[in-house]
């Protein structure tokens, strides 16, 4: 059959997940408890219905029924993470041996299925022993991080072969130490400079162990790039504040994973500030030898900026947004459950810039999605939620990055977030994300959603 958008030979087509959105806490699991499960502990009226980590979706028991589910959506590969704090409950030290077995049985089930398992290392999940003396600003969390990463490398790199330092890692930045939305909700712009620096240090020395251990995959990081729109493209002022927003919450992350080097208006803002972070001698040459092999983009809106016009926040500063203001677009569309604006040329846009000015880098989207919350309003008379607004989010975002192939980026797979409807942080099972539902009234039963059925036949057909 020819299809209208044919992707080439070997695209990947799957979705992603992460341990702690979707394994759940079992007794006698041995999983050690990390900043989400102890923050839920101290104020269980910050997530939605006070639904907490520990419940999520069950996959630590349920994972062989739900791999069944990924193959029946059409699943070539799939993304999650390893817990920190399941496979070291102190963060260090001891390994937790039904850690070891549970991740072995989980990637020997999804490859027997002929799906590939790509892993992830850090998904927002600090354990809480280490935010205990810190968390990333402490420079000994960085080889904490090495030494685990080193582990699940030697555990499990006999058959993973696509490794992922973070997942989006400007996140715990801006949530943890800038906006308020992940533990520990500082908002203190010097401590935000030296995690983040700290991520990026230890992506790259992980990024150097797993090389040189030669295990013959390829190793990456995942990012959620917002491209940066000004409001009038023909105003200098407008355009520089975008550039400085672009330069803060994308290229932080962007420039050293690629280029082993940091943009140059954050490092002018960081000496402004005085707040050049702490580092030893050869920590920029690590980070300048050692880059990524594959780079994960996860898109979901773009971010609208204009120039400066309300006054500074005297109590916040300094903050990122001292340099820009959020521009509310008129008649943008939205995603009015996630409050999310959906701008499905902004795939492209990514794309298009990381071939001309990152070398056209090994690339594929590894997360876009849309949330949807009361989702139970359109399920048919099978039992079977119908959701062609998902079908149209994702053929519409597909289309784009289509077209960026076509004109040669290096573009090698889709990934939707997420295969089952999983457990979103403080907004716990509000927004539904999945291919799959689960009903939370009725022991997390799964269901293959439209959508679901939508995406074996464009895996089957390699396009639609
Ligand atoms: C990404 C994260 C995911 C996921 C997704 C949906 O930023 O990598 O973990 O949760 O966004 O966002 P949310 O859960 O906040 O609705």
């Amino acid at each position: 059959m020819k299809m209208d958008y044919q992707f080439p030979a070997g695209f990947w087509w799957g979705s992603a997940a992460s341990g702690p959105q979707t394994e759940g806490v079992f007794e006698g699991d041995g999983k050690g408890a990390s900043i989400w499960d102890y923050w839920y502990q101290q104020e269980p009226e910050k997530f939605f219905n006070r639904v907490g980590p520990e419940k999520t979706s069950q996959v630590y028991t349920r994972y062989q029924e739900d791999i069944q589910l990924m193959k029946e959506t059409g699943h070539t590969t799939f993304r999650t993470s390893i817990q920190w704090s399941r496979l070291l409950p102190q963060g260090k030290g001891e390994v937790n041996q039904k850690a070891v077995d549970f991740y072995n049985a989980y990637i020997d089930e999804l490859i027997a299925n002929g799906i590939e398992p790509f892993m992830n290392l850090y998904h927002f999940d600090m354990p809480m022993a280490l935010q205990e003396k810190g968390g990333w600003l402490n420079r000994e969390t960085v080889d904490a991080y090495v030494a685990f990463a080193q582990t699940c490398f030697t555990l499990f790199g006999d058959r993973v072969k696509k490794w992922f330092t973070h997942n989006e890692p400007i996140v715990p930045v801006e949530g943890g130490y800038l906006y308020q939305f992940h533990y520990p909700n500082e908002i203190n712009m010097k401590h935000a400079v030296q995690v983040g620096f700290h991520e990026t240090l230890a992506s790259a020395k992980a990024i150097k162990v797993y090389h040189e251990m030669n295990l013959g995959g390829e190793i990456g990081i995942i990012l959620n790039l917002t491209p940066s729109y000004p409001r009038d493209e023909n105003d200098p002022e407008d355009v520089k504040a975008a550039q400085i927003a672009d330069a803060f919450f994308n290229r932080s992350f962007l420039d050293p994973a690629v280029k082993g080097t940091f943009p140059e208006e954050l490092v002018t803002i960081v000496k402004e500030l005085d707040m050049v972070p702490a580092m030893e001698a050869d920590d920029l040459q690590t980070i300048r030898e050692n880059t990524i092999d594959l780079l994960g983009i996860n898109y979901y809106q773009p971010r609208r900026i204009m120039k400066k016009e309300s006054p500074i926040d005297q109590a916040k500063s300094p903050m990122p947004d001292d340099y820009f203001d959020n521009y509310d677009m008129p008649n943008k569309k939205m995603n009015p459950y996630r409050g999310w604006e959906i701008y499905e040329k902004g795939i492209y846009d990514i794309l298009t810039n990381t071939r001309e000015n990152y070398g056209n880098i090994k690339c594929y989207i590894s997360e876009n999605g849309m949330g949807v919350e009361g989702e139970e309003r359109f399920v048919n008379a099978d039992g079977v939620i119908e959701d062609d607004y998902r079908i149209e989010f994702v053929s519409d975002h597909l289309k784009y990055v289509h077209q960026a192939i076509q004109e040669g980026t290096n573009c090698v797979g889709y990934h939707m977030w997420t295969c089952m409807d999983n457990w979103s942080w403080t907004n716990a099972y509000k927004n539904r994300y999945g291919f799959i539902s689960v009903d939370l009234a009725n022991d997390a039963k799964r269901t293959v959603k439209k959508s679901g059925r939508w995406f074996k036949e464009v895996s089957d057909n390699n396009g639609f």
